[in-house]
């Protein structure tokens, strides 16, 4: 039994969620809820679900607005800032057009000095993240988080209380656990469903406004693929790790998994970068506790960046992976720059084969990078 043949229409309703959002986004507005736009994986959510809030990802990933982006910014920029920001300086994106608030951080140096021409036409506030994971940056990030509760109070003209945040986190949590637990399916020596099946639902569990639905979603998405899927053939097992991925760099994951391989694990901001660890309840201040966790992600943009190492060779081992692909985004310096450490750990100390590869939102790199992932994969 092909599973892919077998289960398509479970993957299809995540896609549908997607296709979806831009209606669902309108109904809540139509309902008064506040929408809340952001750009990175370290805004506190909990944040938002204390408030009632819906968080949208802005974050673009077509090529679609580039050219208006670079009549504001310059050609040689991420194509993951300049496709942002296009799609809000053009309004074709409904996201942007209905978040009553815009959130960003100051990570890489293209996003917040994006953000300054940004404010121009949008309403933003920016958190001021450390760019290193200290004791000071802890507690500079601590003060952040409390700055954007008490910016969002203003905004909103509401009162966040502590006990608020708490059923925020409580809800991430559980979302957050329910999520690892649909990936995790890819630890199975025999794998159940396709890379490409797996990221589709990730990106597609970004757009389900309603976070508290989501973990019985995941456990009747697991359920039905025990029941009803078989395993897919053998092949080499490839984890994905470096920039966030979706849209236009899924051809990534097609063209591995065209290729003889599967992508068994994301480690990466569409994946596990984000989700893997949760907020620990235990800790009584609230700030605190978010704090801690949210400064546990291995973005490249910390110097030095050991989270992500920690994240990538626990990865590596569970999901008995046999290479892995690092995308790094054109122009994405500080994951550029971070190559050759994850190549050195990667080939010296997990002892598996490490590939590189650059590309951008345009389909015109297909071929070439066709040929390399194709003959990287042959040779494992
Ligand atoms: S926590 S990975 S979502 S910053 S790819 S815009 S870094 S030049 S997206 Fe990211 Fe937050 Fe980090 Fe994750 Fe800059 Fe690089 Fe472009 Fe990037």
């Amino acid at each position: 039994m092909d599973l892919k043949k077998n289960l398509p229409e479970i993957f299809d309703d995540f896609a549908e969620g997607r296709r979806n959002a831009f209606l669902s986004v309108k109904e809540q507005k139509d309902k008064n809820i506040p929408v809340i736009g952001i750009f990175c994986t370290y805004f506190p959510q909990e944040l938002a679900v204390a408030m009632g809030a819906s968080v949208v990802s802005l974050c673009a990933t077509s090529d679609e607005t580039i050219p208006a982006a670079e009549e504001d910014l310059p050609k040689n920029l991420c194509p993951l800032i300049k496709s942002s920001y296009g799609f809000g300086k053009t309004d074709k994106c409904p996201f942007f057009f209905f978040s009553d608030l815009v959130v960003g951080e100051t990570t890489c140096d293209g996003k917040k000095k994006m953000y300054e021409y940004m404010a121009e036409f949008k309403p933003i506030h920016v958190m001021e993240l450390p760019n290193r994971v200290s004791e000071d940056g802890l507690v500079l990030w601590k003060n952040e988080i409390i700055r954007m509760k008490e910016k969002l109070e203003e905004v909103f003209g509401i009162t966040i209380t502590e006990d608020d945040i708490r059923k925020g986190i409580q809800v991430k949590n559980a979302e957050r656990s329910a999520i690892k637990k649909f990936y995790s399916i890819m630890k199975a020596d025999e794998l159940p469903v396709s890379g490409m099946d797996v990221q589709k639902t990730l990106v597609g569990t970004t757009f389900n406004f309603d976070r508290e639905a989501i973990p019985a979603q995941m456990d009747e998405l697991i359920k039905r693929i025990q029941e009803e899927g078989t395993c897919l053939e053998k092949r080499p097992r490839i984890l994905i790790t470096g920039c966030p991925m979706g849209g236009a760099t899924e051809k990534v994951v097609q063209i591995i998994e065209d290729n003889g391989g599967w992508c068994v694990a994301f480690e990466n901001c569409t994946g596990a970068k984000a989700i893997e660890e949760n907020v620990d309840e235990s800790i009584e201040d609230v700030y605190e506790a978010l704090a801690k966790k949210y400064m546990k992600i291995g973005c490249s943009c910390m110097a030095p960046n050991e989270n992500r190492f920690e994240l990538l060779g626990k990865m590596i081992d569970e999901y008995k992976a046999d290479a892995v692909i690092d995308m790094e985004l054109s122009a994405c310096h500080t994951y550029a720059v971070e190559t050759r450490r994850v190549k050195k750990f990667v080939n010296d100390e997990k002892k598996i084969p490490y590939l590189s590869i650059e590309t951008d939102y345009s389909s015109a790199d297909i071929g070439q990078l066709t040929t390399r992932i194709s003959a990287f994969i042959e040779m494992l």
